[in-house]
């Protein structure tokens, strides 16, 4: 298991608590509990609503259960946090630093240098660059210096990039009243105030090629000549608001794009960060099951690429629920991760199942090669179970829900101690190939080929997952 970042006991056990865990169901993981071990953050917006109390109840024990970093949707932004000048306001921020200090979530702000949901007093002083200058600075040192040490990481500026031929946004009221390098001083006295907290530059489009005429081959070369400069810029942050490939075929953006974008960054020492990720359908289409299979797929591969590039640690998706999501601004529609009845949808497993399965690549100098047994094991995976007289693998008991265990035989998948349960085998790609309810006890696992997989087992509100080997 790789570490990229320590995650204390408290937040670990904050998670284990926020899904109900007893000792007898120790098994269950999340998708919180998963990030920890593969050491990335996985994260999700607190949706405005959520401030005023206006989502159901398990809206929160759902959030907080799945995710370890946390982000607000629009309470700490210019217009929020600075109503009118001069005068601050840190109530929803406060509401949610605790509420993240309480489940031992990590913190991003968002954002401090924005052409939008700037208040209208800002805009008065678009033709007084000294005046402007200040306003900027007297934001920063109170908002980030109100949250100093709390806030781990600040979009400190957003979105100053326009979308055609990349050009700074020149309609940003930052870029008219001071110019480019309103940016540059936006992150000196972001740093200066608070000296841990990890900065980043935030946009959308990044996943669409890293050549000169795409919007990240122009953040390349900015990101290139901060670094040359001096100026404190650690992070790059991937908005990812993206749209399903097959529903939109002018959509141009790839994982593979926003992967060379990330493997250029590592280069300049800068990290990338997945904030905004939603993968959208058209709006007014009908949204198939194998519809929401791709997509689930898509969050997948986007997933991959913070699991497996050293230099990206975060994924944080644009909402919870397809029932909050700003999306039918945009005309599109369906692109989070749970469902309008807050169920998990087609992308949950994927991710979930993605990282159970992840293998973080071995470190051939320590690896033993004694005990491999080529004719018999698939050697691309490493199985940790302990298997019976004929090889296969049996579940531990203590995996179980409760009483609930389940053992594999051929083809053949036993489940004990529950009259029903659902029932979900995925392969190793968190693709799933076969579901079905279990009514007597076992289940035929017909059709699917020998090999490795990943079993669900759903009771009532308990989830077991656990890999097993068809022969
Ligand atoms: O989700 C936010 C929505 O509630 C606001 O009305 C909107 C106003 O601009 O901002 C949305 O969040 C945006 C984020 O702050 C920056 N990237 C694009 C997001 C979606 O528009």
């Amino acid at each position: 298991m790789r570490t990229r970042f320590p995650f204390s006991g408290i937040a670990l056990c904050a998670a284990l608590i926020g899904v109900g865990i007893t000792s007898s169901f120790a098994a269950d993981e999340t998708l919180r509990s998963l990030a920890e071990k593969n050491g990335i953050y996985i994260g999700a917006i607190l949706n405005s609503q959520w401030f005023n109390g206006g989502l159901p109840g398990n809206y929160e024990q759902i959030h907080k259960t799945q995710f370890n970093i946390v982000v607000a949707e629009n309470e700490m932004k210019f217009d929020a946090t600075e109503p009118s000048e001069g005068r601050f306001n840190y109530n929803n921020g406060d509401k949610m630093v605790k509420y993240a200090q309480q489940n031992g979530m990590r913190v991003r702000g968002h954002a401090l240098a924005w052409h939008s949901q700037v208040p209208n007093w800002v805009n008065n002083y678009k033709n007084d660059k000294q005046k402007l200058l200040k306003v900027l600075k007297n934001h920063i040192e109170n908002v980030v210096g109100h949250w100093k040490g709390q806030v781990a990481e600040w979009d400190v500026v957003n979105e100053a990039i326009s979308n055609n031929e990349p050009q700074w946004r020149s309609y940003s009221v930052w870029y008219q009243g001071i110019g480019p390098e309103f940016i540059d001083s936006a992150f000196v006295w972001t740093h200066a105030v608070d000296p841990d907290a990890e900065l980043c530059y935030n946009d959308y489009n990044l996943e669409q090629g890293i050549n000169p005429k795409a919007k990240a081959g122009f953040l390349l070369e900015q990101v290139k000549r901060w670094v040359a400069n001096g100026i404190p810029i650690h992070c790059v942050g991937s908005q990812t608001h993206v749209e399903d490939t097959t529903t939109d075929k002018h959509f141009i953006g790839s994982p593979d794009s926003l992967r060379s974008l990330a493997r250029e960054l590592a280069k300049l020492n800068v990290k990338l960060k997945i904030t905004e990720l939603d993968i959208g359908f058209k709006s007014g289409i009908n949204v198939s099951k194998s519809d929401l299979e791709r997509q689930g797929q898509t969050f997948r591969q986007y997933l991959d690429i913070v699991l497996e590039e050293p230099n990206v640690d975060t994924y944080l998706i644009w909402g919870v629920s397809d029932k909050w999501s700003w999306l039918s601004g945009l005309n599109r529609q369906k692109g989070l991760i749970y469902d309008d009845n807050l169920q998990p949808k087609p992308a949950f497993d994927s991710i979930l199942v993605r990282l159970q399965t992840f293998e973080p690549p071995q470190d051939t100098a320590t690896t033993d090669t004694t005990t491999t047994d080529t004719t018999t094991t698939d050697t691309t995976v490493t199985d940790t179970t302990t298997k019976d007289s004929i090889g296969l693998p049996i579940i531990p008991q203590s995996a179980g829900l409760g009483s609930v265990t389940m053992h594999i035989a051929g083809h053949t998948l036993f489940i004990a101690g529950t009259l029903s349960a659902k029932v979900d085998v995925f392969d190793m790609q968190g693709r799933p190939v076969f579901s079905t309810k279990c009514e007597k006890g076992f289940v035929e696992l017909n059709g699917i080929a020998d090999g490795l997989y990943m079993v669900r087992v759903r009771s009532g509100s308990a989830n077991l997952v656990q890999r097993i080997a068809v022969k």
